[in-house]
């Protein structure tokens, strides 16, 4: 008896229960394929940084006694496509039983299911034993009602006992500590440089080019920075911890042209890869706290990103898919502008995020939400183009956690699933956490005239063309008033001008 057990990509979790035995009766297969090269054009750090970790991830595999079968890119038996890979291996290895992990994306899932079931092999699927929750007890969770993030968040720290007091209240006696973390950085402290590695991935890049995959972004392949293996993403947690942790949560919604990185964790890679487990990381953020390294507020805030958000989204994609691809429920259609592919616009805000975006395949958070989302947003661009491009631009972005937060979370595609209010944002804000507008093109503090920000005169049109939906949230009531009270030319004005730029975006 011969059984396939299917890794994916994304499946690279060695302390899974399967690779604790070797069993001779059991082949490991791993494939790089087409079908996951091309259902959107990735960043080529992407597809380097998957392939090169599964590779070593196949290596440790055989090293440790595996029977393992890995096709790659340029394997002239490679048949690109999971299914028709697995048929052959059937044949080849003689097969008698399929297994694969559960499959993150509703996509691949659908597909794993069907070719294991076309195989006429009995199989079984088992968990991939990373999550916090289970994927039926996640979706499970959001079936009826999605609860909001914080409700949600609360029951898991209940429930597993997270900085939490004794008597069950939480630790210093909030839940939450969100408003201490919302200071600009003014380049103090320094933001300590991340670990880049310097993996020369230039033959693999080679591969890749030679096999016909098309790409984006810079291939950094002579000095590949990101974590390849679980020993290379524990030093990168170890490092966050000892040097940008402490600082993590003042500086989260800060964003500065100074460092693309600031003191984020720069783990979700790692993580979503499966190289680390969102536990380990909790455990090592509250492990600093107890040790008094690092102070309540920044311990929470960064708790609240692993064993809130990352969960919660992940448990409304799978309560809500498929149907939660399509929601559009502002009617955005316009195209994404061209510039979102090479960063050639005069907004010193957009040319920062979208440029890092293409140099590293990284932003940070508030920059996907709040510079290149919320000029979509604002822009109205159709959330089917927004999607694909953060699916293919970030290293770390898999579907099950780049559609709720791009869809839901920053375009409100989802009219309000994932979150009350949309994320919208003025030049004002930009100004306020960011230090880009001293240099900027455009002026700030202008709503209409040659040199208005473009973010100002958008953001009152996207508020005045959705304020049947928006006009009675409590939320947006005091950009509604602030609208009231100013006077009727400069409205006009400011909605000229937006209807000049939106005429033509590709120009900004
Ligand atoms: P840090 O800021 O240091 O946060 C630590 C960890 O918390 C991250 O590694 C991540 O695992 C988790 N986390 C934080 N925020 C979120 C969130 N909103 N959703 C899920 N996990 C979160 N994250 C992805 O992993 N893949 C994506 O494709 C992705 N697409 C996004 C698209 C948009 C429009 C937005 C607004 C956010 C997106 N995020 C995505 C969430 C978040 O921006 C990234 O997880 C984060 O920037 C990764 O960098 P970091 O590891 O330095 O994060
Ligand atoms: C993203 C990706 C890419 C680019 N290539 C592969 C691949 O060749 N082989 C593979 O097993 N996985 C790849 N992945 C990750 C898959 O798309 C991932 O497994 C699914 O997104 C399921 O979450």
């Amino acid at each position: 008896m011969t059984c396939l057990r299917l890794v994916l990509g994304d499946q690279l979790n060695a302390r899974h229960t399967w690779f604790r035995a070797v069993d001779g009766n059991v082949v490991y297969v791993l494939m790089e394929v087409r079908s996951e090269t091309d259902y959107v054009r990735h960043h080529a750090q992407k597809v380097l940084g998957i392939f090169a970790a599964m590779r070593r991830f196949g290596d440790a595999l055989a090293k440790a006694g595996h029977r393992v079968e890995y096709l790659r890119i340029g394997d002239a038996r490679n048949r690109h496509s999971f299914a028709a890979n697995l048929s052959w291996l059937i044949e080849r290895c003689g097969a008698t039983r399929l297994e694969r992990m559960e499959a993150d994306e509703w996509r691949v899932e659908q597909a794993l299911n069907q070719a294991f079931t076309a195989s006429g092999l009995p199989h079984a699927v088992v968990s991939a034993e990373h999550f916090l929750l289970e994927r039926a007890d996640a979706a499970k969770r959001m079936a009826k009602k999605v609860p909001r993030m914080e409700f949600f968040y609360r029951e898991l720290r209940r429930r597993d006992g997270i900085l939490l007091e004794p008597d069950g209240s939480p630790r210093g006696g909030q839940w939450n500590y969100d408003a201490e973390n919302r200071e600009k950085w003014p380049g103090e402290p320094p933001a300590p440089a991340w670990p880049w590695q310097r993996h020369d991935l230039r033959a693999l890049w080679q591969e890749i080019v030679d096999a016909g995959v098309q790409t984006l972004g810079d291939p950094s392949a002579k000095a590949f920075g990101w974590p390849l293996s679980r020993r290379e993403a524990q030093a990168w947690l170890r490092d966050f911890v000892a040097h940008r942790l402490p600082h993590f949560g003042r500086f989260q919604d800060a964003i500065s042209e100074a460092s693309p990185t600031l003191f984020h964790a720069g783990l979700s890679f790692a993580l979503n890869l499966k190289m680390l487990h969102p536990r380990e990381v909790i455990d090592a953020a509250l492990e600093a706290f107890e040790r008094g390294e690092v102070a309540l507020a920044a311990t929470e805030g960064f708790v609240r990103q692993i064993l809130g958000w990352r969960e919660f989204v992940r448990a409304i994609y799978w309560a809500r898919m498929p149907g939660y691809a399509t929601l559009n429920a502002l009617g955005a259609e316009r195209p994404l502008p061209r510039w979102y592919w090479d960063a050639d616009t005069k907004m010193a805000c957009l040319r920062t995020a979208i440029g890092q975006s293409l140099a590293l395949g990284y932003a940070h958070h508030i920059q996907r939400l709040m510079v290149t989302g919320n000029f979509a947003l604002l822009a109205g661009c159709d959330p089917d183009e927004v999607d694909a491009w953060y699916l293919g631009i970030y290293v770390d972005a898999f579907e099950w956690v780049e559609l709720p937060n791009t869809r839901g979370m920053s375009q409100f595609a989802d009219g309000g699933v994932l979150g009350s209010k949309p994320y919208s944002g003025s030049a004002a804000y930009v100004n306020r956490q960011s230090d880009h507008c001293k240099g900027c093109h455009y002026r700030h503090t202008l709503r209409h005239g040659e040199r208005a920000c473009p973010l100002n005169s958008l953001y009152w049109h996207f508020h005045v063309r959705h304020r049947e939906r928006f006009g009675r949230n409590p939320r947006l009531a005091m950009a509604y008033r602030s609208w009231e009270r100013m006077d009727t030319d400069e409205r006009a004005a400011t909605l000229a001008q937006a209807e000049t730029y939106l005429a033509d975006l590709d120009a900004l």
